[in-house]
């Protein structure tokens, strides 16, 4: 039997071949990678743990925190804040940013992590994940002394260096990309450690498959809407083809999907809440997954423009999302400049 590739050996061999991923970088996705098998043994342990249910609080979004959300968030702070590769991390579950402390060295990397997206998804078992960012402290003066500001966070994601999730479903799976392509690691749980199970990723750039939360479809936006009523019209209708739709409610399991076989993703805004641009996150949801989606060949855009270009104004930036197979992608896009 071939002999599996683990996590570490294929970080060192991309190192040894582009350079693209310096020790510390390295570090910094070897420690995350074990917070979040961390994360899966504390979300296998379900009714079994003290795990379930809500934790009384809320977050920064306004939303209640369920407790798995709360030690999600703290498996990852405690994991990297010692290891002299972070300045800071930022994440869905805190109001600002947490810069690593003083009694610890601070390294040139930014971590942002939403630690457990899909949680409406804890208390009835379906897959829920971690998804994380990594951006360079001061992408443009690497050499100042300034300390580190939640300023330096609001960079455009194509600026990115590294960008990820950990799905926490029938399988734990961790997906990675640092710039050359997608690279998914399955837990083995024997061993303990992930293993590369698929590399350079593709999502066809044609899909039958749509995923969107249609209970909102009378909030849409026009081109939205007659995306979607085509998709609906099926063979009779101006694409000439039957659409599936799926919606499980938790980007990551979507996204995965997508991944896995193709589709479309949409979070659109809509006039339920007019002054937000969209439900989901730019800098720890939209923008490593829309990374992600390019660098398998798929596209990300807000309706308006690429993902990847927004410059963020805030930490907890909103943003419409639509991404996924890239001929699809294109066509809602067209549809919001009115071609
Ligand atoms: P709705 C989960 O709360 C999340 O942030 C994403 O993971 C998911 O795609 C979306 O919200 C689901 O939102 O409104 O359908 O419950």
């Amino acid at each position: 039997m071939t002999e599996r590739i683990s996590l570490t050996r294929y970080l060192v061999e991309q190192q040894r071949v582009d350079g693209r991923i310096p020790p510390q970088l390295r570090l910094l996705l070897e420690v995350v990678a074990r917070a979040c098998k961390r994360i899966a043994l504390a979300v296998n342990k379900g009714d079994l743990g003290e795990v379930m249910g809500t934790a009384g609080t809320e977050n920064v979004q306004g939303e209640v925190q369920k407790k798995l959300d709360i030690i999600a968030n703290e498996v990852l702070i405690e994991a990297n804040e010692w290891g002299g590769h972070l300045a800071a991390m930022a994440s869905e579950e805190m109001d600002g940013i947490y810069v690593v402390p003083n009694r610890f060295p601070q390294g040139e990397y930014l971590l942002m992590f939403d630690p457990l997206d899909g949680s409406s998804n804890i208390d009835v078992n379906v897959s829920i994940g971690t998804i994380f960012s990594v951006l360079r402290k001061h992408h443009d003066d690497p050499n100042t002394a300034e300390p580190v500001a939640e300023a330096d966070f609001l960079q455009p994601g194509h600026q990115q260096v590294a960008a990820g999730y950990c799905i926490y479903g029938p399988q734990t799976t961790l997906v990675l990309t640092v710039g050359d392509g997608v690279a998914m690691f399955t837990l083995d749980r024997e061993q303990g450690s992930f293993v590369l199970t698929r590399e350079n990723i593709r999502i066809p750039e044609d899909t039958k498959e749509f995923a969107i939360n249609m209970s909102n479809m009378r909030h849409w936006d026009e081109p939205v809407k007659r995306y979607i009523q085509e998709c609906l019209a099926g063979k009779e209708g101006p694409r000439g083809k039957d659409f599936n739709m799926r919606w499980i409610a938790s980007m990551v399991a979507d996204v995965h999907r997508i991944l896995m076989r193709g589709g479309i993703f949409m979070y659109p805004w809509d006039k339920r809440e007019p002054n937000k641009p969209g439900k989901l996150r730019l800098m720890y949801e939209a923008n490593p997954m829309g990374w992600l989606v390019e660098q398998a060949g798929g596209a990300a855009t807000n309706g308006k423009q690429r993902i990847l270009d927004i410059q963020p104004t805030q930490l907890h930036e909103r943003v419409s999302v639509i991404l996924g197979s890239k001929n699809e992608v294109e066509r809602v896009t067209s549809y919001h400049s009115g071609i």
